[in-house]
C-alpha cells in the first residue's frame, strides 16, 4: 500500500510542478502593458493613453522602439519593480494579415535545424538593435530587475523571437537580470519543432493565453511543420481557464481541439479578458458582425472592399480561412 502512496505522491508532485498557475489579475497587467504598445508613439513616451496608461500609473523610463519598414513597434519601461518589454501586433490590416497569411520559413541561426516564420523574423530584426540598445540602458539603471515580456498576435510572435535574443544578450553580458515571464495573447505558431524545443528549454517560463475560438493560434498550421512554444492557457467565453493544458506541447485537448474552421473567431482574437486588445477601445481597428453571439464576419474599419453586413461575410470568412489552411 505504501508503495502506491509513494507513486501517488510522486504523480501529484509532478502535476504541481508542471501546471501553470494562471492568475487572471496578473494576466490583465500583461494585457494592459501590451495594449499600450498599439498607441501612438508620443502617447507611449509621455504615458498619456487614457485608461490604458492609467492602469499602470507608475510606469517610467519608457523607451519606444519602432521601424516603419514592417510597421514594428513596442516599448520598454520600468513598472512595479520590473523591466517591461512589449511588442504590438499588426495594425489596421489585421483581417488582411490573417486572410493573406504567408507561411514561408527562414532559418533561425541561434539553434540547429531551427526555422521561423520569415515575416515574424524580418519584423523583429528591424527593431532588434534599438531594442537591445534600449534594454542595455535600462539594465544599467536597474541591474537586478526581473524582465517581463508581452505581446498580442503578431506582437506575441515577435516577443517569442525577441525573448531568445534577450536571454542570449543577458547571458553573453553576464547581466544579473533574468526573464521572469513571457506572457502572450493570441500568438500564432512561430517556428518549427526544433525551434519550439530550443525555445522551451531556454525560456520555459512562458504563458501562452488563448481566448476561446481565437483564430490566430491556429495559424500557420501545425501540419506544415509549425509548433507552438510555451504552455497554453485556454480561456472559455467567461475568460476562465478551461483546463490544464500539457506544458510545452501542442495539446490536442486545448484550443487545438477546435477543429471546425467555421468556429474560428477574429472577435475572440481582439477581445481578451473582456478588454479590447488594441489602443482605442472598443474595436478601433476591426469590426466584427455577430448574430446571436455568433460571428458572421470581421473587416478592418478602413478596408475599401468592406463586405456588406450580411450572412455572406460568413461564407467569405470561411473561404479565406480554408485558403490558408490548405497551404
Ligand atoms: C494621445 O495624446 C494626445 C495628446 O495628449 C491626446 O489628445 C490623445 O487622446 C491621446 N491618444 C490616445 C489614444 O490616448
Ligand atoms: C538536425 O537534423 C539532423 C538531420 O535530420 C539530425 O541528424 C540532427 O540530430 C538534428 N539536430 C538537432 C539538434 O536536432
Ligand atoms: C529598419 O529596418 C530596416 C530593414 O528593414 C533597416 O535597414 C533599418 O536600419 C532599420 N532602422 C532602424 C532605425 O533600426
Ligand atoms: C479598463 C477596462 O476596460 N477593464 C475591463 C477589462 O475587462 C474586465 C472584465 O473581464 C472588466 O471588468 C474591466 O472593466
Amino acid at each position: 500500500m505504501l508503495r502506491y502512496n509513494k507513486i501517488y505522491i510522486f504523480i501529484l508532485a509532478f502535476f504541481v510542478v508542471q501546471c501553470i498557475q494562471y492568475d487572471k489579475v496578473e494576466s490583465l497587467n500583461y494585457l494592459f502593458y501590451q495594449k499600450a504598445s498599439y498607441c501612438p508613439r508620443n502617447n507611449i513616451t509621455n504615458w498619456e493613453c487614457g485608461n490604458i496608461c492609467k492602469f499602470h500609473p507608475s510606469m517610467k523610463d519608457i523607451l519606444v522602439y519602432y521601424n516603419d519598414t514592417h510597421a514594428a513597434q513596442g516599448y520598454l519601461g520600468f513598472d512595479r519593480g520590473q523591466i517591461v518589454i512589449t511588442f504590438r501586433g499588426s495594425t489596421r490590416t489585421l483581417t488582411n494579415w490573417i486572410y493573406n497569411f504567408d507561411v514561408k520559413k527562414s532559418p533561425f541561426q541561434k539553434c540547429q535545424n531551427c526555422s521561423v516564420h520569415s515575416g515574424f523574423l524580418k519584423t523583429y530584426i528591424d527593431i532588434k538593435e534599438q531594442l537591445l540598445q534600449n534594454l542595455d540602458n535600462l539594465i544599467f539603471k536597474y541591474p537586478q530587475a526581473p524582465i517581463i515580456i508581452s505581446g498580442h498576435s503578431l506582437g506575441a510572435a515577435i516577443a517569442t523571437i525577441a525573448a531568445i535574443d534577450i536571454q542570449h544578450f543577458l547571458s553573453e553580458n553576464s547581466y544579473q537580470n533574468t526573464i521572469k515571464e513571457v506572457h502572450t495573447f493570441g500568438s500564432p505558431r512561430v517556428g518549427n519543432q526544433a525551434f519550439a524545443e530550443y525555445y522551451n528549454k531556454l525560456i520555459p517560463q512562458t504563458v501562452r493565453v488563448v481566448n476561446n475560438y481565437d483564430i490566430v493560434p491556429h495559424i500557420p498550421p501545425n501540419n506544415i511543420g509549425y509548433y507552438h512554444v510555451g504552455t497554453e492557457v485556454w480561456l472559455n467565453k467567461q475568460f476562465i481557464q478551461q483546463k490544464d493544458c500539457q506544458p510545452f506541447k501542442e495539446d490536442d485537448s486545448c484550443s487545438k481541439s477546435v477543429r471546425s474552421i467555421v468556429s474560428y473567431s477574429i472577435f475572440d482574437h481582439v477581445n481578451y479578458l473582456g478588454n479590447d486588445t488594441g489602443c482605442k477601445a472598443p474595436f478601433s481597428e476591426i469590426i466584427c458582425y455577430l448574430e446571436s453571439g455568433i460571428e458572421q464576419g470581421c473587416v478592418d474599419q478602413d478596408l475599401e472592399e468592406a463586405i456588406s453586413k450580411s450572412r455572406n461575410n460568413k461564407i467569405r470568412l470561411l473561404f479565406l480561412t480554408q485558403e490558408f489552411l490548405q497551404n
